[in-house]
């Protein structure tokens, strides 16, 4: 078997990715070990910036999300009784859209079933050869069958726990980052948020997030301890603690109901450098994860195959390599600039274990300037709705 571009992982770096090269006449195989039922149970990102949403409608696959996505134009912190909207439009002249990730990895599996491409569901013990030479390739186990494609290119989309940079050299590769003490226990149900748009609240029992998917269905967090165990926490439980860490009116407006899906994530902020090792490239969580509080995840795994897929249609179809040469840089500039972001909220916003009277005071007074000044206000926007592509 042959292929002109390899891809491990069909999580939506690696289904966009596909998408993308089919569409340029480029061929290539995704490799998924999970099957297609579990890679679309999860549950995960909601919100995408501006620039996400007009690059999904640039390569045909917007229809649904302009349809049904909510496009929101501002969303609010509450901080210990107090409560600030942040002004999306009117301080960063764009908005975000509220589509869930389930969706988006849903349109990209149809429009790539429709292109006849070729996605393997379930391929057990990827492994990736020769990337340092010329002749790279890919061997996998499927039905207890060992099968091998050969290849110019290997993508590795396949998410921070994958092959692609557990393979990457040791004495090249970098890695920085952090654990946070806490994760998000989030909780999907049928019924109508609490508000029309996302909030953001800090309280001294720890972080609370009111998010949703559509009119009828919310999405909301609550920080955790680390370790903590989802099945601990029932629903009456969740909602008690949820509605606890909001604003009375908020609070008011919550509707609990049984959830459809309960779970915890760990959070972390971590960076591999570089992103490419002569013919393997890393894209998406496989090198970097932000923790969730700035709402980039996602949105950087989509900037990520955006630069990605340009460079390897310039290199396929012209013998351009400035492209994939760039790729690393080009890329990570953006990813430090959203890991910044995303620390920064994180630590705004969430109550961590050993904070000191004198962190705690640094935090009012970083709500306070918030509050104060436009500025303040218009840069916070600025990076919520993202850095153009
Ligand atoms: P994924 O989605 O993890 O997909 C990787 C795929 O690779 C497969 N895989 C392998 N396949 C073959 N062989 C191997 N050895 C393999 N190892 C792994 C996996 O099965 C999987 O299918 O990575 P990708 O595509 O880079 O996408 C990244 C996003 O999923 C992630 O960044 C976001 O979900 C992060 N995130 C958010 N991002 C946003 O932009 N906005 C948000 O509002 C937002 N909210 C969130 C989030 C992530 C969360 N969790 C659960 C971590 C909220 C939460 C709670
Ligand atoms: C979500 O709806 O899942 C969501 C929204 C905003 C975030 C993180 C997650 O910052």
């Amino acid at each position: 078997m042959r292929t002109q571009v390899a891809i491990i992982g069909a999580g939506p770096a690696g289904l966009f990715l596909g998408h993308v090269l089919t569409r340029a006449g480029i061929d290539n195989v995704i490799l998924e070990r999970r099957d297609a039922s579990r890679v679309l149970a999860r549950i995960r990102a909601g919100v995408l910036e501006a620039g996400s949403a007009d690059l999904l409608r640039k390569h045909g696959i917007g229809a649904r999300m302009d349809a049904e996505g909510l496009p929101h134009d501002g969303f609010s912190l509450a901080f210990g009784g107090r409560r600030l909207r942040v002004d999306l439009r009117g301080l960063a002249g764009a908005s975000v859209v509220v589509y869930g990730q389930t969706e988006i990895t849903r349109d990209l599996m149809e429009a790539r079933a429709a292109s006849g491409a070729r996605t393997v569901y379930g391929a057990e013990d990827v492994a990736i050869e020769g990337f340092e030479g010329d002749a790279p390739a890919v061997t996998w186990r499927e039905g207890g069958v060992v099968r091998r494609i050969g290849c110019d290119y290997v993508c590795a989309c396949d998410g921070f726990h994958g092959v692609g940079r557990a393979s990457a050299p040791r004495a090249t590769l970098r890695e920085h980052g952090r654990a946070y003490p806490f994760g998000w226990l989030g909780v999907l149900v049928d019924a109508p948020p609490a508000d029309h748009e996302l909030l953001y609240a800090r309280h001294e029992r720890g972080f609370a997030l009111c998010s949703m998917r559509s009119a009828t269905r919310s999405r909301y967090y609550v920080q955790v301890p680390e370790g903590e165990r989802a099945q601990d926490w029932s629903d009456a439980r969740f909602f008690d603690e949820l509605r606890r860490r909001l604003p009375d009116d908020v609070a008011e407006r919550v509707t609990p109901a049984p959830s459809l899906e309960k779970s915890v994530a760990p959070l972390r902020s971590f960076v591999a450098e570089p992103m490419r090792f002569g013919r393997l490239f890393l894209a998406g969580d496989a090198a970097h994860i932000v923790p969730p509080t700035g709402a980039k995840g996602l949105n950087l795994a989509l900037g990520d195959v955006h630069y990605l897929s340009e460079a390897l249609i310039a290199r396929i179809r012209d013998g351009d390599e400035t492209g994939i040469d760039g790729y690393s840089a080009k890329a990570l500039a953006r990813v430090w600039r959203a890991e910044r972001f995303s620390w920064r909220m994180t630590g705004l916003m969430h109550e961590f274990p050993d904070e000191t009277p004198f962190e705690r005071r640094m935090k009012d007074a970083e709500f306070a300037e918030l509050e104060a000044s436009r500025a303040a206000r218009a840069a916070l926007a600025e990076n919520y709705v993202g850095a153009p592509l």
